[in-house]
C-alpha cells in the first residue's frame, strides 16, 4: 500500500490571551485526532502550528496590559505552548510568527507577488485619531458594521455576519482608546489584486467536491458578491515591516503574514530535523494540506491565501478545510471580555486531558453551534466514558485477574455470539478509521462506544462468573486491545494506559491501525495489575469547580455602557466648552450639543435637558463630559460621550468647573 504524504495545520491562535475551551475543539483537538489516526496509517503526516504573534489583537492587548506587545505575545506563547501541551495536542513544531526566518520568509513572499504584478500601491483614507495620534487600524476601531448593521463591531471583521471589515467603512465608528471619533487621513498603502482572482478561485472550489457544504457554500457566494483588492499593509509599528523602502512605518497586514507562518513553520521544523530541504515535500511536491480552523477564518483560507498562493506560485494549495462553528458555554455566547469564558489550563487543573478531550469531541460543533456545559460534561464522562468505555475494560481485565490469576485463557469453540465479537474486531479500524479520513469526529466516536457497549452485553450474554468460559475471556481481552488502538487518536492517555495494563509491547502508538482488527493477544499472555481507567466525576468536585472558576464570572455586568478597558480612573472625564446648541429633529427633549474638547477638537453630545435649559443659558458655558463612552445612536443622531448633571429638585442641574480651565482639561 502506498503511503500518502499530508500536512495538517491548526489555525494560528493569536498569543494575546489564554485558550478557552472553545479554542481547543476548534481547530486543534479533531485536527489532532487526525493526525495521530494518518500516523497509525503509515502515512507522512506532519503537524504544524504556532502562535500568531502580530497584529491589532497584539497590540490592542499590550495597550489595556500596559505592557510591550513583545512581552504579550512571549508571555502568551508560553501560556499556550504549555496549555496544548498538557491536552496532548501532538504538534511536530509550535512556532512563533515573531522568528525572525518568518519575517524574512513574508517578506520574500510579499516582494515575489509584488514582482509577479499582484501588488500596488495606492493612497487612501484612513480613520486617524487625533487625540491619540495614531492611525487606527483594524481592532482599534468598532463601529456598526456596514454589511449586517450588527452594532459594536471590531474593525477587522464583523462576528454577526462574518464578513471581512476596513475600520474605514464602519458607521458610527470611534477609537477604542478614548472613544473619540477618528478622523479620515490620507495614507499610502500596498494592495493585494485579489479581484484578479475570482474566476480561478470559483473554478477551484468548484472543483473542491469533498469540502464542507459550509466553507464551500460561504466562499462561493463570497467571490459571487465580487471581489475587491485588499490592503494588506497597515500604518503600524508591531508586525512585519514592509520590505520596501517608500514604506517606512508601515508593516504587512496580520492576515498576510499568518497563513504564510504555516510555511515557515514546516522550515522550521525542517530545520530542526536535520533536513532543512524537507519542507519542500509538503509545499511542493505531491501533498494533501489540510487547514483546520474556526469558523470565522473560513475565508481567509478558502479565498485569501489560496489567491496569495496562487499569486505567489510553486507552492501547493489547500486540499481539504474543516472548519467548526462555535461554541457556547451554559448556553451563553463565551467573552474573554465579560470574563464569561472556561479556560483551557483552569478546566485541565482539575480534570484529566482525556475526559476534556472526549466531552468535547462529543458535542463537537462541527455543523452547529453547540453548548459547553459543567453538567453535562459530569454526566457524560460518568454514563459514558466511564459507565460503557470504562466499565468494559476493567470489568474483563479483572474478571481475567481474579478467576484466571492474570493469564489469557485459552480458545475454545466459536459460537454465534462469538462470531459477532469477532466480527466487530475485525471491522473496528475500517470503521473508526473511514470516519476520521471523512473528517466525521462525532461519528467516529460513536463507532468507538459503539464497540464498548457492544463488548458490555457481550460480557452480560456470556455471563462468564456462572460457566466458564475462556473464548469469553480471550476475545474480551482482545477487544480491550482493540479499543486501545482505535481510541488512541481520542483518549491517547488511556490508550497508553490500557496498554500498559495489558503489558504488550512497546507503545500503543508504535501500532499498525489495521493491526486493531487482529486478535493480538494469545493465549498464556499475563497481564499487568488493573487499574481504574477512570474515575467518575462528583458532584462536589463540579460544584467546587464552578465556584472556583464560573460562578465569580456570572456576577459580571453583562452589557457594559463603558468601553472594553475602562475602569474607574481611566472614567475619562474633561471640561468641554459648549460651542452649539441644536434641538434634536427627533426628539423634544433631546439637544444636540457640540462640545469643544480643547486640541482633540469638537464633538456631539446629546443630552435630556431641553426643559431645564435655554439655547443662551448653555452656549459658551463649561461642562463635564464623559468623554469615553461608547457612543450611542439616539433617534437617528449619535452621542460621543454625556455630560454630568445632578438631579436638583426644580430638575436637572449641570456641573461645571469652579472657575474656568482650558476646554480638554482632564477632570480626576
Ligand atoms: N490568528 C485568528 C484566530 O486566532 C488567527 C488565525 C490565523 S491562521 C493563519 O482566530
Ligand atoms: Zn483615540
Amino acid at each position: 500500500m502506498t503511503s500518502e504524504r499530508i500536512l495538517v495545520t491548526s489555525a494560528l491562535p493569536y498569543a494575546n490571551g489564554p485558550l478557552h475551551v472553545g479554542h481547543a475543539i476548534g481547530a486543534y483537538i479533531p485536527a489532532d485526532v487526525y493526525v495521530r489516526y494518518h500516523r497509525f496509517k503509515g502515512n507522512d503526516v506532519l503537524f504544524v502550528c504556532g502562535s500568531d504573534e502580530h497584529g491589532t489583537p497584539i497590540t490592542v492587548t499590550a495597550e489595556k496590559e500596559g505592557i510591550t506587545p513583545q512581552k504579550v505575545v512571549d508571555k502568551y506563547h508560553k501560556a499556550m505552548e504549555d496549555a496544548f501541551d498538557r491536552l496532548g495536542i501532538s504538534f511536530d513544531n509550535f512556532s512563533r510568527t515573531t522568528h525572525t526566518a518568518h519575517h524574512r520568509n513574508s517578506q520574500m513572499f510579499f516582494a515575489k507577488i509584488r514582482d509577479n504584478n499582484f501588488i500596488y500601491k495606492k493612497t487612501v483614507q484612513r480613520p486617524y485619531c487625533t487625540q491619540c495620534n495614531r492611525f487606527l487600524p483594524d481592532r482599534f476601531v468598532k463601529g456598526v458594521c456596514p454589511h449586517c448593521n450588527a452594532e459594536d463591531q471590531r474593525g477587522d471583521q464583523c462576528e454577526v455576519c462574518g464578513k471581512q471589515l476596513e475600520p474605514h467603512e464602519m458607521e458610527n465608528a470611534y477609537c477604542i482608546l478614548c472613544c473619540g471619533k477618528p478622523q479620515q487621513r490620507e495614507t499610502e498603502h500596498w494592495f493585494f489584486r485579489l479581484s484578479e482572482f475570482s474566476d480561478r478561485l470559483m473554478e477551484w472550489i468548484k472543483e473542491n467536491k469533498h469540502w464542507p457544504d459550509n466553507a464551500r457554500n460561504f466562499s462561493l457566494s463570497w467571490i459571487s458578491e465580487g471581489l475587491e483588492d485588499r490592503a494588506i499593509t497597515r500604518d503600524l509599528n508591531w508586525g512585519v515591516p514592509v520590505p520596501l523602502d517608500d514604506a517606512k512605518g508601515k508593516v504587512l497586514y496580520v492576515w498576510f503574514d499568518a497563513p504564510i507562518g504555516y510555511i515557515s513553520a514546516t522550515q522550521e521544523w525542517a530545520k530542526k530535523t536535520g533536513k532543512p530541504d524537507d519542507w519542500k515535500k509538503y509545499w511542493m511536491n505531491e501533498c494533501k494540506i489540510v487547514h483546520f480552523i474556526g469558523k470565522d477564518n473560513i475565508p481567509f483560507h478558502t479565498i485569501i491565501w489560496p489567491a496569495m498562493l496562487m499569486a505567489h506560485s510553486g507552492y501547493n494549495l489547500p486540499w481539504q478545510i474543516s472548519s467548526n462553528e462555535y461554541l457556547t458555554l451554559e448556553g451563553k455566547k463565551m467573552s474573554t471580555s465579560r470574563g464569561w469564558v472556561l479556560w483551557l489550563h483552569d478546566i485541565l487543573s482539575d480534570f484529566d486531558p482525556d475526559l476534556l478531550r472526549y466531552y468535547l469531541l462529543s458535542i463537537n460543533p462541527a455543523k452547529h453551534d453547540s453548548d459547553f456545559s459543567l453538567k453535562e460534561f459530569q454526566h457524560k464522562i460518568n454514563n459514558e466514558l466511564v459507565a460503557a468505555f470504562g466499565n468494559f475494560i476493567n470489568r474483563n481485565l479483572s474478571f481475567i485477574e481474579k478467576q484466571e490469576s492474570s493469564v489469557i485463557p485459552k480458545i475454545e469453540e466459536f459460537d454465534e455470539l462469538d462470531e459477532q465479537m469477532l466480527e466487530r474486531i475485525r471491522e473496528a479500524p475500517k470503521k473508526v478509521g473511514k470516519c476520521i479520513e471523512e473528517f466525521r469526529f462525532l461519528e467516529a466516536l460513536k463507532e468507538l462506544m459503539g464497540l464498548a457497549h457492544f463488548g458490555n452485553e457481550y460480557f452480560q450474554k456470556k455471563e462468564p462468573w456462572k460457566n466458564k468460559n475462556s473464548t469469553t475471556l480471550y476475545l474480551c481481552a482482545n477487544l480491550t486491545r482493540t479499543l486501545a488502538i482505535v481510541s488512541a487518536p481520542f483518549l491517547p492517555y488511556s490508550a497508553e494506559k490500557i496498554w500498559k495494563i495489558l503489558d504488550l509491547e512497546g507503545s500503543v502508538f508504535d501500532e499498525q491501525w489495521n493491526s486493531a482488527g487482529e486478535l493480538g493477544i494469545k493465549e498464556g499472555h499475563m497481564i499487568k495489575r488493573v487499574e481504574l481507567l477512570f474515575n467518575k466525576i462528583e458532584d462536589d468536585m463540579i460544584d467546587e469547580f464552578k465556584t472556583r472558576h464560573i460562578n465569580k464570572v456570572e456576577n459580571v455586568i453583562e452589557e457594559k455602557d463603558y468601553a472594553e478597558f475602562l475602569d474607574f480612573e481611566k472614567l475619562g472625564l474633561k471640561v468641554g466648552e459648549i460651542k452649539d446648541v441644536r434641538n434634536h429633529p427627533n426628539a423634544d427633549k433631546l439637544y444636540l450639543l457640540k462640545i469643544g474638547l480643547g486640541e482633540e477638537g469638537d464633538r456631539q453630545v446629546i443630552a435630556g435637558i431641553r426643559a431645564a435649559y435655554s439655547r443662551d443659558d448653555l452656549i459658551g458655558r463649561q461642562v463635564i463630559v464623559v468623554s469615553n463612552l461608547k457612543p450611542i445612536e439616539l433617534r437617528g443622531e449619535v452621542s460621543y460621550g454625556m455630560i454630568l448633571a445632578a438631579e436638583g429638585e426644580e430638575g436637572v442641574i449641570l456641573l461645571k468647573p469652579d472657575k474656568a480651565v482650558p476646554a480638554g482639561s482632564k477632570v480626576g
